[in-house]
């Protein structure tokens, strides 16, 4: 079980992804997700330069000591980068052990503390008719619950709505609103927040009319409300019921959810962003959200993040892995993994990915009646088709962002 070899792959299928294999010396295999969507290649190189050179020799059973290892000894700590290579080492020695007991890894994580894992899907529309058949496409495909996200009158291209987003995968295919776009500069997006703040309760309302009660609905503010604006949303929103309202805020500021908390009962998730438990720690502490939104990827590995929900459980705080298709599927199995064993599951978002991908990534895990499985595989259960991976080359992409009317930059 000594590491012996390792490789950074880079493949863009329909999107870019940077994969991390982990060979031991008796031939086991592992596999890590480190995509940082749109900064792909400055994990490439941390990995390349500074991790792989490390791992050599090391034995690949002492997955704690690796973590603690690479984390301390950079002595420059946390940030997406760092921690999106570490993410892929955790996930590899976490197959890779999988693989030599012959269980897959949520057993080794506590076994499974229920049957499967209910999962969202992100409905879109630039209209309500065209919303509307978001919504039932997803009802038929067996989604459970459903995030809500719509176009603004009067602002042309904004986060998270199909129709509006440009091609992202070589042509025929692409992905159903994900955001970055290839090319070699960020494409611009406009954003006002009061025609926003004034749409919004009227499209959840006419969703509520169409779709009744019962079904769980998200919604993501993707960081563009100050807490005042967000105080207003979440007050607006909760004759709607929303299982959460995520990310109402931007989240280097945490101290903003305590005046959002204050004044609305409407849950409210965050951390797609954060990378290590400090980023949680006062919010989990002082109760300032319901869900977690870190991901695996981002977070640090399976290692890291467990610790960081293990945390969030003695508040009744739970998990909402983040789960775009910018997550790999070597990163969402981690998730499902992960989400299977804990106790204080809540969600697993889980946007499709496109076929190339699924021809690069082989996988194991199910999808039936609107839950999550991520099968009974030894490891991860995910397997990378290097052949396929080395078809499809790096192509520059980035994340759009935004400007007000007047110009201004705002967050996107
Ligand atoms: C989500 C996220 C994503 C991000 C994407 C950026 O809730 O799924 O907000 O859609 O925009 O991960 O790379
Ligand atoms: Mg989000």
């Amino acid at each position: 079980m000594i590491i012996d070899k390792a490789e950074v792959i880079v493949t863009s299928p329909n999107r870019n992804f940077v994969t991390l294999k982990l060979t031991t010396d008796d031939g086991l295999t592992g596999l890590g997700d480190a995509t940082l969507n749109g900064r792909e290649l400055a994990v490439v190189a941390y990995l390349t330069e500074h991790v792989v050179p490390l791992l050599l020799g090391r034995d690949a059973h002492r997955i704690e000591d690796t973590w603690q290892f690479l984390y301390r000894s950079a002595y420059w700590r946390r940030g997406p980068v760092t921690m999106a290579a570490i993410a892929a080492v955790d996930m590899a020695l976490w197959d890779i052990k999988g693989k030599a007991a012959g269980m897959p890894v949520y057993q080794l994580l506590g076994g499974a503390s229920r049957n499967g894992l209910l999962a969202y899907g992100h409905a879109s529309g630039t209209d309500l008719p065209s919303l509307f058949d978001s919504v039932r496409d997803h009802l038929e495909q067996g989604f459970k619950a459903i995030r809500i996200q719509t176009a603004v009158p009067g602002l042309k291209a904004i986060y998270g709505i199909a129709a509006q987003a440009a091609f992202t995968g070589g042509g025929e295919e692409r992905y159903d609103h994900e955001p970055a776009r290839r090319g070699a500069k960020p494409v611009e997006e406009d954003w006002e927040t009061r025609p926003y703040l004034l749409h919004l309760p009227k499209v959840f309302e006419a969703v509520r009319n169409e779709f009744g009660p019962e079904i769980p609905l998200l919604h993501d503010g993707h960081h563009r409300m100050t807490p005042i604006q967000a105080a207003r949303l979440g007050k607006d929103l909760e004759p709607y019921d929303l299982f959460w309202l995520e990310d109402c805020t931007p989240a280097e500021n945490q101290e903003a959810l305590r005046l959002v908390r204050q004044h609305t009962t409407t849950p409210l998730a965050i951390g797609e962003i954060f990378n290590t438990v400090w980023d949680f720690k006062d919010i989990i502490r002082d109760q300032l959200i319901d869900y977690v939104r870190g991901a695996v990827t981002h977070m640090g590995g399976i290692t890291a993040l467990k610790k960081t929900l293990d945390y969030a459980a003695l508040y009744q705080i739970k998990s909402g892995m983040h789960g775009p298709t910018d997550i790999s599927p070597v990163g969402m199995a981690a998730a499902m993994h992960l989400g299977l064993a804990i106790h204080n599951f809540g969600i697993q978002e889980y946007m499709k990915h496109g076929a190339r991908t699924d021809e690069v990534f082989q996988q194991s895990f199910t999808w039936q009646d609107g839950l999550l499985h991520p099968g009974d595989q030894p490891g991860l259960g995910v397997e990378l088709d290097l052949d396929e991976a080395g078809k499809y080359p790096y192509e520059q992409a980035y994340l759009p962002y935004n400007r007000l009317s007047d110009g201004t930059v705002h967050d996107w």
